[in-house]
């Protein structure tokens, strides 16, 4: 069996060698250490798995890069399209030096995602199958849809949205915690082709008005509050304020729909705005369970998603129809061996891409029963998600390797305790896993059974872009692995050479996939600067990356000032505007330093106005205009003050030496003589724990 998978191994792609020592585990067999380097699937598993060998994968990316018309309309067909697309399954124009970059997949076919996650299923036979089992924050509470059951609230939501006018390619923004009614929503605008921005409920007014500001929806819906772990979350008061907010800047928003959540905040304790809120439970029971379908073309647009960037504004990533249906079922079809016998669990909110890909679209492509959870992962404590796993029979457990390392610090007691029985295959996503949180999770948490799959992949990729095949790859603790079907990723150098074999340097996107961004909404002269015009030619994903001998990739983390807290992005310049918006900083400087649970936390170089003292409580009113502005996971784990910060002779901060000082590098400052003021690094040094 290992020399069947190492023989395979040869035909690996680009640099990809022989494996060149074998020290291994199979899957099941032992533990994962530190000496063992690859972990093998089992026969037991790779026989059943959806893609059995390194062999049999190398067979389909191949014709998925030779013949990816081919290899994708075969794909596309399992879905139901109301007309096909015209004679080209991809258009596309990846080279700024050849004009306007252009990306276009299966345009001209029509037809609607979620007539293919809902009726398509239902006709298949899958009506009375559970689509969502909801878990609430406090153990006990608990609700379940069936597809049918889903199809109907789904289409009471679309009949209401179009009874207030919300017409195909308007923009709704969602701003719910995660309640069965966020994927409800999500799919009700996708059935009326409305575009939904979904906004992840941790975020502050400031932020959300932001967004209401750049894509003018014509209905905000919300709930009134939530409780997250032991803490109420009054969410409807935030998007009041954001409403309010974005009146001032002209964009008015005449509803407002507000569901009832009495478990956080009853119905007579919300403050009400007559005429523009309107409660959830008043209007949406009584529109009819069949709304009909607008049918779409493959290339209009989805949905919205805002992301963080280098600079200081919001980016809205906008993905489209065809392609983004087709790759994030595959994806996830693929990276998770789904069978359908499957309990799926994603621990990401619908906020972030990952709910979106793999919370909503990508599971109920595949008629999959997906569990939503709506609390707190270590509320009432660290056993909290083994608890669930054991009573939902949960099968494919994904999360992001924060919470592993957090899980990780609790203790092995908390996950012992439970059964886990039903685990079948382990995912992480959000930032790179370390090999020590990857051999826990697939040791302790997996009792080394369930392989491992390491997702790679971004907002403006849409779905997985590197990712082990389970089943399929020997895996290595901490390594991302191969490109997924029809995803040919390059290494290139500062010069935009690509490096071959193995070599390290930014990771980039040679042509385009299916799920792919197309545009940044209103603005696509910053999509090509920011995406394409770095390395003329590739896609630039913003990530450095490694390719060992054996051609295994490994994700080294973001290359430009955006950083990567527990998962969430956060661009530098958005928390350094917060800092200097407060009337007594004069000047921010924010850099990323490595976090043991976080993976990074955030550190940010202040200088005050002239004659203002630093003190205690400066510091936290700091902190609080972060958190107002951004929200609470953009609040900065340290603050440290100093007179100046270290600049160039023409006023740019190096922040080079930001970072080695924030990470207490002291002897690898490197060069300081070219600072406008040298004197600086010592002042700043012996500030440091001040
Ligand atoms: C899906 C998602 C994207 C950034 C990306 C990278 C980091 C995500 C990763 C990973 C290493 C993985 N990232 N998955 N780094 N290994 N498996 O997280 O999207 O919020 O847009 O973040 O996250 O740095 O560039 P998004």
């Amino acid at each position: 069996h290992f020399l069947r998978h190492v023989e395979s191994m040869k035909l690996l792609p680009s640099g990809a060698g022989h494996i060149s020592h074998l020290n291994a585990v199979i899957l099941g067999e032992s533990l994962a250490t530190e000496e063992n380097d690859f972990v093998l699937p089992s026969n037991d598993f790779a026989d059943q798995a959806n893609v059995k060998s390194p062999q049999q994968y190398m067979e389909m990316y191949k014709r998925s890069i030779e013949d990816p018309a081919g290899f994708w309309s075969d794909i596309a067909s399992e879905f139901y399209w109301k007309q096909k697309w015209g004679d080209k399954v991809c258009d596309e124009n990846f080279d700024v030096r050849k004009g306007k970059i252009k990306i276009e997949w299966f345009k001209g076919g029509i037809t609607n995602i979620a007539y293919n996650c809902l009726d398509r299923n239902i006709e298949a036979g899958l009506g009375d199958k559970i689509a969502i089992y909801w878990e609430g924050n406090e153990p006990g509470l608990d609700g379940s849809l069936t597809y049918t059951q889903l199809h109907d609230r789904v289409c009471q939501v679309a009949n209401y949205l179009k009874d207030i006018g919300v017409k195909k390619g308007d923009a709704v923004i969602i701003y719910l915690p995660m309640l069965m009614e966020l994927p409800i929503t999500m799919l009700a605008c996708a059935r009326i082709g409305a575009v939904h921005s979904v906004v992840f409920a941790g975020f502050s007014s400031e932020s959300l008005s932001q967004r209401i500001i750049d894509c003018k929806p014509k209905v905000v819906i919300t709930c009134n509050a939530v409780k997250r772990g032991s803490k109420i979350i009054y969410l409807k008061d935030i998007v009041d304020a954001a409403i309010n907010d974005s009146a001032q800047s002209g964009v008015s928003i005449d509803v407002s729909l507000v569901y009832e959540n009495p478990v956080a905040l009853k119905r007579v304790d919300t403050k009400w705005k007559e005429g523009r809120d309107i409660w959830w439970q008043d209007v949406i029971p009584q529109y009819p369970t069949t709304c009909p379908v607008e049918w779409v073309d493959a290339e209009d647009p989805l949905f919205l998603l805002y992301t963080s960037g280098s600079t200081g504004k919001p980016k809205g990533v906008l993905h489209t129809t065809g392609g983004y249906m087709v790759y994030t079922a595959t994806t996830f079809k693929y990276a998770f061996d789904y069978k359908p016998s499957d309990v799926y669990w994603c621990t990401a909110d619908c906020g972030w891409i990952t709910g979106h890909s793999y919370v909503t679209y990508g599971p109920m492509l595949n008629g999959a029963t997906v569990l939503v959870y709506e609390g707190a992962p270590n509320y009432p404590d660290a056993g909290r998600c083994w608890d669930i796993v054991d009573k939902y029979k949960v099968s494919i457990f994904y999360t992001a390797p924060t919470l592993v390392r957090s899980l990780m610090r609790d203790g092995d007691e908390y996950v012992t305790r439970y059964s886990r029985k039903s685990l079948r295959v382990l995912g992480s996503v959000g930032e790179p896993i370390n090999p020590s949180a990857w051999r826990w999770f697939y040791n302790i948490v997996g009792d080394s059974r369930c392989p491992i799959s390491d997702t790679w992949w971004q907002t403006e990729t849409g779905g997985f872009m590197i990712t082990p095949l389970p089943g399929a790859w020997p895996q290595k603790p901490g390594s991302a692995t191969f490109p997924f079907f029809g995803v040919q990723p390059v290494i290139v150098d500062e010069k935009g050479v690509e490096i071959e074999g193995e070599c390290s340097g930014y990771l980039c996107v040679k042509s385009s996939w299916p799920g792919a961004f197309r545009t940044l909404y209103g603005d696509h002269e910053r999509y090509e600067t920011t995406y394409f015009k770095p390395f003329a030619g590739y896609y630039f994903s913003g990530d450095g990356c490694s390719r060992d001998k054996d051609g295994y990739h490994w994700l080294t983390g973001r290359v430009d000032d955006v950083i990567n807290v527990s998962g969430h992005r956060i661009g530098t310049a958005e928390v350094e505007s917060a800092l200097v918006s407060h009337p007594k900083c004069a000047e921010a400087a924010v850099v990323g330093v490595e976090h043991e649970v976080k993976g990074q936390g955030i550190y940010a170089f202040i200088t005050l106005v002239d004659g203002v003292p630093y003190s205690e409580e400066l510091r936290k009113e700091l902190v609080l205009t972060v958190r107002k502005q951004i929200g609470a996971f953009a609040a900065p784990d340290k603050i440290h003050w100093a007179p100046g910060l270290p600049k160039t002779r023409s006023g740019k901060i190096m922040r080079r030496i930001l970072r080695k000082i924030a990470s207490r590098q002291l002897d690898e400052l490197g060069d300081i003589s070219t600072l406008a003021d040298p004197s600086v690094v010592n002042q700043l040094i012996e500030l440091a724990d001040a």
